[in-house]
């Protein structure tokens, strides 16, 4: 019965894949609509070119063009939506190498909302597929030493990508196995589809300053 609910999951998922089947159980898990008033920090964490960089910087309101990065300090800053305005932990933004991976150890800690980033245009590039498996098994086999760890997909580079929005949606949520609420399909250069990553979080957290 549980293999017809994980035949879904193609890719980057190989349900076959003993080992991959207790990484979508615990990717399962982790999947969090948004984060929530437990959340103490964001990380975010995805393939190389995805748009991490990118992301903390229009959070931060850094308008630089990005260089590939291997592991720099994301000072404390303030997040504000509207009339509210929450404080974001220092964190590192970290490039999507391999050898990075043990670095994830140290970022994901107890109540971290994870936003993990991929190129909706390199779905079946073999580099990125095979980054994409290395990372979730990293995070879901740290994740399960931590309590209260969300994650949830952004699809970026969308402007990019010639199939309308809601046919990509269709089919990434197919590929992955998830549910919409788990998923953004978003291009990092538009303000308004940054927006609606500050307002999920400013909205959702309490303040921990
Ligand atoms: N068109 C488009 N370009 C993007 C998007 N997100 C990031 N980029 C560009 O992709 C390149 C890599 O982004 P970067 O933030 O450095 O990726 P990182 O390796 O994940 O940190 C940069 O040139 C960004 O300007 C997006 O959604 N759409
Ligand atoms: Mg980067």
């Amino acid at each position: 019965m549980i293999i017809s609910d994980i035949t879904l999951g193609v890719f980057p998922f190989q349900p076959w894949n003993p080992t991959w089947y207790l990484i979508y159980i615990l990717l399962k898990i982790l999947l969090k609509k948004t984060p929530t008033k437990e959340t103490r920090s964001i990380v975010i964490l995805g393939t190389k070119g995805a748009g991490k960089t990118s992301l903390w910087n229009a959070l931060r309101n850094i308008k630089e063009a990005t260089s590939a990065t291997y592991q720099e300090k994301v000072s404390q800053f303030d997040l504000k939506f509207r009339d509210k305005t929450i404080s974001v932990e220092e964190t590192y933004d970290v490039g999507g190498g391999d050898s990075l991976l043990s670095v994830y150890e140290s970022l994901i800690k107890d109540n971290t909302y994870i936003y993990y980033l991929f190129n909706v245009n390199r779905q079946e590039n073999k580099e990125d597929v095979k980054s994409i498996d290395k990372q979730i098994e990293t995070i879901s086999e740290i994740s399960r030493h931590r309590m209260g760890v969300g994650l949830k997909f952004i699809g970026t580079h969308c402007d990019e990508c010639e199939k309308d929005k809601s046919i990509l949606y269709k089919e990434i949520l197919r590929n992955l196995g998830i549910q919409k609420k788990h998923l953004h399909i978003l291009n990092l250069q538009d303000p308004k589809d940054v927006e609606i990553i500050i307002n999920e979080i400013v909205n959702n957290i309490t303040d921990y300053a």
